[in-house]
């Protein structure tokens, strides 16, 4: 017989409850050496090349190959090359430069390149990290096709609830259950449960001997070599192990990083787990074998996340751990409950009232706290996967040098970059939730080498659905200019040259894609629709007018919109085949400035780099079946 019931069995498949069964499957997977990985894809570097990713002088992600000689991110990238007799490969975050609302790679660039004009200087670019959300949302999109119980905890970081794939697999069910090892002997389970006869609160019948051969994939933390199957919480570990191979292996397959994956009960175990065998490694921390994990693999209390700053210092201080073994020593010293840690917390709390040392625990977080360590240290602290929240506001900022910033040209220039940066973050917001998001306010705020911070507030409008950098260059360079005929004559508080500068937007306004929005812009419905994550913009008409996004025509009926449609791609084809001009309406300001630099005038595509161009023939091609209207 078995120790769970029909009960923890069927709660794992149960949406908001599966991560309170006993039988719980969650796994945490991260991405090895994430933006050092993604510099090695994209330069077609192997996994043996020692890269390593670079913003300015410091080293932001080191490859495993990087890591042999000994390189962390502490070091600067002069120290690690150094130790690495030069060996490593040194690769720069893609940056915007002042003026340029688009970010781009300029590979073989970097403070450690000796020539002066190949070194990328800070005062004049700005580091994007958008490659590497670009990257994160493609990884994502591939847990999504699996499953929908996923959670996106950071750029390169996810958990995942396994309970119900794991609860399908055994029954036979879904749509996973061909693609995974076929499992033998469980007519027993699917049997009673097809037949409804059993009841709820009954236990499971024991796992058949045919079960207990099966196979998981990864390191299965077992240091008292038990028997790796013995009840239902190891087949569904087994199967969830399966689970996460085969969406690691797609990833691999797919965009070719590496990752590395923790399979436990709970969330948090799942993520010591998956940083316990890196790089390329998944480990399976059985039920049974939990508290020997905790303890002995030199883990603390503050291993934890959201306790390894000031609260776990604190905590540590209030339950006087030892320096090695706390988490036993919480689990040993109050086994009877949370109540009686509550307690300890709060006499231990009184007793400190006048040292300093205590600022950021209060009577308030006791009790709560005592119920989380009181779970923590026995690998029970069952917290379900976050829904997180869309964020309120986003922000660029640039520190600035000397001579970044010392007049109102460069201070628009950087708000140029600003507005490119964030006009590209609120389109991945607008992805990652399938919403459509309008930010009504922007804010910006200088700051001077005295310290003095100016700040001013504008309100954007908008008379279309896609944020474009433009929707904020307008407002922020009329803040900036504003702020620049205030102050900048000053002699007493010299506002030149600015210090920091930032640009904030907030007030979103948020719209389900799936929706029609009636009267949004001026009357207007507009039918968002959409497909696999990627938002299709079809506008229908409930005034007069039917009105092109591209070139902000109206037209009068919905067979001249088609047309006119029609008349774009057509352009975009031939644009594709015979290069742009700099009158397409098919490029973004970033791209035109990318391609229509002031000295030559002449249009380079980025296929077509160095090559003679074609000029288009507007009569002639695929054009010459459409007039533009
Ligand atoms: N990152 C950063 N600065 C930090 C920490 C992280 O810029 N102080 C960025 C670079 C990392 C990415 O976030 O590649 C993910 O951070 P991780 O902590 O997961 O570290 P890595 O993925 O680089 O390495 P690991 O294989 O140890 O997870
Ligand atoms: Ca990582």
């Amino acid at each position: 017989m078995s120790k769970y019931t029909w009960h923890d069995f069927i709660q794992l498949n149960s949406k908001n409850d599966s991560y309170l069964s006993p039988l719980a499957c969650m796994a945490h997977v991260d991405i090895n050496a994430f933006f050092a990985q993604a510099e090695q894809i994209r330069c077609g570097y192997t996994r043996d090349d020692p890269v390593v990713c670079v913003q300015w002088k410091s080293i932001i992600a080191v490859s495993y190959a990087a890591r042999k000689y000994g390189i962390s991110r502490l070091d600067t990238i002069a120290s690690a090359m150094e130790k690495a007799n030069n060996k490593l490969i040194p690769v720069h975050t893609a940056v915007f430069k002042r003026g340029e609302d688009f970010w781009q790679y300029h590979d073989g660039c970097g403070s450690w390149n000796k020539e002066k004009a190949k070194q990328l200087p800070s005062n004049l670019y700005k580091v994007s990290l958008d490659p590497y959300r670009r990257l994160s949302r493609k990884i994502f999109r591939i847990f999504k096709k699996y499953t929908d119980r996923v959670e996106k905890a950071s750029v390169d970081e996810v958990f995942l609830d396994l309970g119900q794939m794991c609860f399908e697999k055994i029954l036979g069910l879904g749509v996973l259950n061909d693609a995974l090892e076929p499992l033998p002997s469980l007519d027993i389970i699917r049997d009673i449960f097809e037949n409804g006869e059993y009841d709820v609160h009954s236990k499971l019948p024991a796992v058949p001997e045919e079960l207990k051969s099966l196979t998981f994939n990864g390191l299965v933390y077992n240091p008292n070599n038990l028997a790796s199957v013995e009840d239902w919480d190891d087949v569904i570990f087994a199967i969830g192990s399966q689970i996460i191979q085969m969406i690691r292996n797609d990833i691999e397959e797919s965009l070719g990083f590496t990752t590395s994956a923790g399979l436990a009960r709970t969330k948090y175990v799942t993520k010591l787990g998956s940083n316990y065998r890196k790089p390329d490694a998944q480990t399976v921390i059985p039920n049974k074998s939990v508290q020997d994990f905790l303890d002995n693999e030199s883990f603390s209390i503050t291993s934890f996340w959201t306790f390894g700053g000031k609260v776990g210092k604190e905590i540590c201080i209030l339950l006087k751990t030892p320096e090695e073994g706390s988490i036993k020593f919480i689990r040993d010293n109050w086994p009877e409950g949370p109540e009686e840690l509550h307690r300890y917390l709060n006499d231990r709390l009184l007793e400190l009232a006048n040292s300093d040392e205590i600022q950021t625990l209060d009577s308030s977080k006791t009790e709560a706290l005592a119920n989380k360590l009181f779970n923590i240290s026995r690998g029970t602290h069952l917290i379900p996967l976050n829904e997180k929240p869309i964020v309120k506001s986003m922000m660029s900022n640039k520190n600035m040098r000397a001579d970044s910033c010392c007049n109102l040209i460069h201070a628009i220039s950087w708000i140029d970059v600003f507005s490119g940066e964030l006009a590209a973050r609120i389109k991945e917001l607008e992805q990652e939730y399938s919403k459509l998001i309008i930010p009504k306010t922007i804010v910006l705020v200088a700051t001077t080498m005295k310290k003095k911070v100016y700040r001013k507030t504008g309100h954007i409008s908008h008379n279309h659905s896609k944020i474009v950098p433009q929707d904020f260059i307008k407002v922020a360079s009329q803040l900036m200019q504003t702020m620049d005929s205030e102050n900048a004559g000053s002699k007493i508080l010299p506002f030149y040259p600015l210090m920091n500068l930032s640009m904030t937007i907030s007030n979103f306004e948020i719209y389900d894609s799936n929706k029609s929005v009636i009267d949004l812009f001026g009357g207007q419905a507009k039918v968002l629709t959409t497909t696999t994550g990627e938002e299709k913009i079809s506008q229908k008409k409930v005034t007069s007018a039917f009105s092109c996004e591209i070139c902000d025509l109206t037209l009068n009926s919905n067979k001249d919109y088609q047309e006119h449609r029609d008349f774009h791609i057509a352009m975009k084809l031939s644009e594709d085949m015979n290069g742009v001009t700099e009158e397409s309406t098919n490029l973004s300001v970033g791209e035109k400035r990318l391609l229509f630099n002031k000295r030559g005038g002449k249009p380079l595509s980025n296929s077509t780099k160095g090559k003679k161009k074609k000029k288009i023939d507007k009569n002639g091609g695929i054009l010459g079946f459409f007039t533009k209207r």
